[in-house]
């Protein structure tokens, strides 16, 4: 017999937490846009303890703009999904309530804008991954000819993209007298607040001036930072919650025990409590996020494009071979160079969390769902800090071979010849770039060094750093990955 669906909270096993609240008392005051895993391991989850703490009556809306699956399980369970939270140790179980409905956009696109611009909505968060912004990496302005940015610049009225959704909504608060929300981005992108802030302002004043005025002189961007290694859920997610909770649960879960959340306390209509939940509230989050941007990002990027050259399938194989590991505390200590003090935060205990988290065997992280997006994460995770480095004259090493494993990753087939899809929103554009040239070191790296926006001329040009790349790759190419590791100075 299959258990019953989770659409309610009564009879569920003692082991089990559930909201400490009546979730008939919340009203829609959040919505959030992107409700994939991250989300409903993360801020989701702050949202409910916060709640259950302080009290308030935050329930969150939650879209998706594309897809419906996820939006589908949601609303089936009344919001209610569960969250497995993984140690070697054991596996906890809680669910979840703050999420009280759930809404594909692409169903219903005009209940959106409503939603958006209702006087109930007080701030929107967003986890839609840096592809979805339209964040053109040489301006750091608007892209025009991003697809959902140019499509909604030619119909306002009715957007499809993330900003667009942005701009309608404040536009018809302004105009009904309501006002704003606080957008707060919450993906992985340095100083995301002031990002978001801009590429809204740059998409308002094509709309009208006035419109962009009055955002710049109402709407706060707090930036934030968020973190929790949150793995794509699997079949194995769904029967081991099904397992704990006795229900089943197709939107479920499952995360490490590590969690953090860093913001800017500058909301225009209030906010959950969300400090009783933990996060953390800071007049700038530049420092943290570069830290996390740089050291768990930057390091993840490094494990998912050689561990997955290397056959590692998930991150804690490739942190269980020791000369990995030891590869990936020296990317660590060479990021944490490029980093100016964090507050209260000691960098080589951080480093030292970062490796125990990475290795944790509870948590099956593969390396091919990290090296999705390649373009649009490499930026702020390893291009900045080794221009940062090369520009001081320190080793840049590290880098060296996290961009050639990513140049090898971009030829889209592995050691054995078996072809993967390289996931990536320009991934058009490095096929048809390696494609027609023979694979040597030389022509792939003067290929993809080549790829417009994405290497400033500090890398390109840094003849010594070069030639290290290109190095790398000639061991990458012949599959030889221990001797590419051997090559790093560590
Ligand atoms: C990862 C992140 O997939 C990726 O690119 O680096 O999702 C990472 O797991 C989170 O940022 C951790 O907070």
């Amino acid at each position: 017999m299959t258990a019953p669906l989770l659409t309610n909270l009564d009879g569920l096993p003692a082991a089990v937490s559930v909201p400490a609240y009546d979730r008939s008392t919340l009203r829609p005051g959040i919505v959030h846009i992107g409700p994939g895993a991250f989300f409903r391991a993360h801020t989701a989850i702050y949202t409910d303890a916060a709640i259950g703490l302080a009290g308030g009556d935050w329930g969150i809306t939650t879209v998706s703009l594309r897809s419906t699956d996820t939006v589908d399980a949601l609303t089936a369970q009344n919001g209610l999904y569960s969250v497995l939270v993984r140690e070697t140790e054991g596996t906890e179980a809680r669910v979840v309530g703050s999420v009280i409905s759930a809404l594909a956009a692409s169903r219903e696109p005009e209940n959106l804008s409503a939603l958006l611009a209702s006087p109930q909505t007080r701030i929107v968060t967003l986890t839609v991954t840096e592809k979805a912004y339209g964040l053109d990496p040489l301006t750091g302005g608007l892209d025009r000819s991003h697809p959902d940015v140019a499509a909604d610049l030619a119909e306002p009225s009715r957007p499809r993209g993330v900003i667009g959704y942005l701009v309608e909504g404040l536009a018809r608060r302004r105009s009904a007298g309501i006002a704003p929300f606080t957008p707060l981005c919450c993906d992985n992108l340095p100083s995301n607040g002031a990002i978001l802030k801009r590429l809204v302002l740059d998409f308002a004043a094509e709309r009208d001036a006035g419109l962009a005025e009055w955002i710049a002189a109402n709407v706060p961007f707090p930036s934030t930072m968020v973190d929790r290694i949150t793995p794509a859920s699997t079949d194995k997610t769904l029967s081991d919650a099904e397992r704990i909770t006795g229900r089943r649960d197709l939107a479920a879960v499952e995360t490490e025990p590590f969690s953090q959340w860093v913001i800017e306390d500058a909301f225009v209509s209030g906010r959950p409590d969300w400090g009783k939940a933990g996060a953390l509230f800071v007049a700038d989050v530049a420092p943290y996020e570069k830290m996390k941007l740089r050291m768990l990002n930057g390091a993840h990027s490094l494990i998912a494009y050689l561990g997955f050259l290397a056959g590692h399938e998930f991150v804690r194989d490739a942190m269980a071979d020791p000369a990995f590991a030891a590869l990936v505390r020296a990317h660590m200590r060479a990021a944490g160079k490029t980093l100016d003090p964090v507050p209260g935060i000691d960098l080589d205990v951080y480093a030292d969390q970062l490796a125990a988290r990475f290795a944790n065997r509870a948590i099956a992280h593969r390396t091919y769902q990290i090296a999705m997006d390649g373009t649009q994460k490499l930026p702020q995770r390893l291009v900045e800090p080794a221009a940062i480095l090369l520009e001081r004259g320190e080793s840049a090493s590290t880098y060296a071979l996290a961009i050639a494993a990513w140049m090898r990753y971009g030829l889209g087939h592995d050691r054995n010849g078996k072809s993967y899809d390289l996931r990536d929103p320009r991934g058009e554009e490095i096929a048809a770039r390696v494609r027609t040239i023979t694979p040597s070191a030389q022509a792939i790296s003067a290929a993809l060094f080549a790829l417009p926006g994405l290497f400033p001329s500090a890398l390109t040009e840094n003849a010594g750093w070069r030639a290290e790349v290109e190095q790398q790759l000639a061991f990458l190419l012949t599959g030889d990955v221990a001797s590419a590791i051997r090559a790093v100075n560590i």
